[in-house]
């Protein structure tokens, strides 16, 4: 972000700082030709108005350093810990990787950890959805024997899984039990984010409605400020609604949420916090399904040979877009964008974007282990990796 900004300032400066040394406009320099009085009026502007340009330019360069100075104090704030009680933020601007870095019984964990229950849960009846998420600081594993201190939305990261029906009213109502201010922004909603998603003082609550007439996967996350870290603490979940024309029938419905994780320290035996130059640099640690690296190779999806999986996928990033692929098949349906309005057939990789979402459709016939993946594989190496079992077939991957 502070890099982005940078730019835009230093554009801005450049662009404010070359128009004194622009030519003449083209007609001044024609009329010039036919009298001579024009330069010396012009050099007369020009003398007055180089100091005044002179004057704007110093003060841009005065605001985009405070501006450069407040984004800093800012992120300095999150790396120190400061104005995070309770969490661990050392690390600053230490990049040093911990991908990977787990104890040294790390195949016993993974097999005890209970994984997240992907299935789609069924969508209340009646008008109205009554959503409460209770915000909680509360440590979670990501990975085989690693803990981070994480915010957690109803005490997950990712959430308790979302489901209305079109039409519906969703009624959130957002506790604030945390330390510090948080809010929620759900991106299914059409309403007006400073109202909405307006900060929740700690001991706070905040509660607001809308009515779900877009069908599709969506995020939801806390839009305080800085995003990035409120996301990358683990302030993230999907809300699935299904559009008003039924899709064609699926047998298992799965969601996935794509995440990253960057760690302050390797997570064990003290609980890791998060690095923020590490999320600014886009270097994870661990890159999850439902955040947790790996949970789904060692407690597989399952589906029936020539069952219609379905899967609704929600990329919470904060950074990374995810490259949706399944390995030894073809998508047979892939709702792009999750785009409910059509969808396109026999995809092999579709890119759900970071805050976006993509629903896919995969029939397989031959029993065996199949892949779920991010196939930027950077990501599969470091944890987004997920195994769907056609047939309870026995045994595990080789590679
Ligand atoms: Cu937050």
């Amino acid at each position: 972000m502070p890099a982005t900004r940078e730019r835009q300032d230093v554009n801005g400066n450049a662009q404010l700082g070359g128009e004194h040394h622009d030519p003449p406009p083209k007609a001044g320099r024609t009329r010039s030709s036919d009298n001579g009085g024009y330069w010396a009026a012009l050099a007369l502007i020009l003398g007055l108005l180089v100091p005044v340009l002179g004057f704007v330019a110093v003060w841009m360069g005065i605001s985009a350093h405070d501006a450069r100075k407040d984004a800093n104090k800012a992120v300095a704030a999150v790396s120190s810990g400061s104005a995070m009680a309770g969490m661990d933020m050392s690390g600053g601007g230490d990049l040093q990787s911990f991908a990977g870095q787990a104890p040294s019984n790390a195949d016993v964990l993974a097999k005890k950890h209970a994984a997240m229950d992907a299935t789609l849960p069924p969508a209340p009846s009646g008008p109205v959805a009554r959503v409460n998420l209770v915000l909680v600081d509360k440590t979670i594993e990501i990975a085989p024997g690693v803990r981070y201190s994480a915010w957690a939305f109803s005490g997950g990261a990712a959430a308790a899984l979302i489901h209305v029906r079109p039409g519906q009213k969703v009624e959130l109502t957002l506790t604030n039990k945390g330390v510090i201010p948080h809010s929620v922004d759900f991106h299914a909603a059409r309403i007006a984010p400073n109202v909405a998603f307006k900060d929740v003082q700690p001991g706070g609550s905040i509660h607001y409605s809308f009515v779900a007439n877009d069908a599709g996967a969506f995020m939801f996350h806390c839009g305080t400020k800085p995003v990035l870290a409120h996301i990358a603490n683990g302030m993230y979940g999907a809300i699935i609604v299904e559009p008003r024309k039924p899709l064609p029938p699926a047998d298992k419905n799965y969601v996935l949420v794509a995440s990253e994780w960057y760690l302050s320290s390797p997570g064990f035996p003290k609980p890791a916090g998060l690095n923020m130059a590490k999320a600014q640099q886009q270097q994870p640690d661990w890159v999850s399904w439902n955040g947790y690296a790996g949970q789904y190779v060692t407690h597989p999806l399952t589906a029936d040979p020539g069952d219609t999986v379905r899967f609704w996928v929600v990329d919470a990033g904060p950074s990374f877009d995810t490259a949706f692929h399944v390995v030894g098949t073809i998508l047979n349906r892939a709702w792009v964008n999750a785009d409910m309005t059509q969808f396109q057939r026999n995809v092999q990789t579709a890119v759900v974007p970071a805050g976006g979402g993509g629903v896919f459709d995969v029939k397989i016939d031959q029993p065996g282990l199949y892949p779920f993946v991010n196939h930027s594989f950077a990501s599969v190496d470091l944890g987004q990796v997920g195994l769907l079992n056609v047939g309870n077939v026995k045994g595990t991957m080789s590679h």
